[in-house]
């Protein structure tokens, strides 16, 4: 039966071209994908890494709390001991601390150390660098710079995001809030 087995071979074909059409229709489309997050701030030199830069957005316009990780990849201790950004005159480092049964208190530190081979992450809770007396308030989406100089001698120079603080909810802006409401 020579017309059956070609019926069946054209409904094949057939079944073949409707499948290569339906999948030429569901190319991923390339519009939507334009809103990427912003690059937040990395820089690196001799052995030394920072990255994951970013601010966010101070819920008082006058202070910012500056989030990094460090990476050490020397045989030698170094240590986190100035920054300066182009958002204000005054960038402090701050430790987080324990108070007795109240919220945490944070202290004015003379440097964050960055041992040998070691991570160190400068985050809410934390280790972090406080950018107070903001001459013009950031939002998301702005951007300034920072340099950080260690005790080793090496200097960094990053570009800082400024993003929201309802994508990551961690309430640290209102802790400064408290902390630093007399200046
Ligand atoms: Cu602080």
């Amino acid at each position: 039966m020579t017309d059956h087995t070609t019926a069946r071979n054209l409904l094949a074909a057939a079944g073949v071209l409707a499948l290569a059409a339906a999948c030429s229709t569901t190319t991923p489309q390339e519009e939507g994908s334009g809103a990427q997050e912003p690059e937040r701030g990395h820089a690196h030199a001799d052995d030394l890494t920072v990255s994951g830069a970013w601010m966010p957005e101070p819920a008082n316009p006058e202070v910012g709390a500056l989030y990094l990780e460090i990476d050490n990849t020397e045989g030698e201790d170094d240590a986190l001991t100035g920054v300066s950004t182009s958002a204000s005159e005054t960038a402090e480092l701050h430790t987080t601390e324990d108070s007795d049964g109240g919220s945490p208190r944070m202290e004015e530190v003379e440097e964050v150390p960055v041992p040998a081979g070691e991570h160190v992450e400068l985050t809410s809770g934390g280790y972090h660098v406080m950018v107070v007396d903001i001459t013009d308030p950031l939002t998301e989406g702005d951007e300034f710079t920072a340099d950080l100089t260690f005790d080793s001698g090496t200097e960094l120079e990053l570009t800082v995001p400024v993003e929201a603080m309802a994508d990551h909810g961690d309430g640290h802006g209102a802790e400064h809030d408290g902390e630093h409401g007399d200046h």
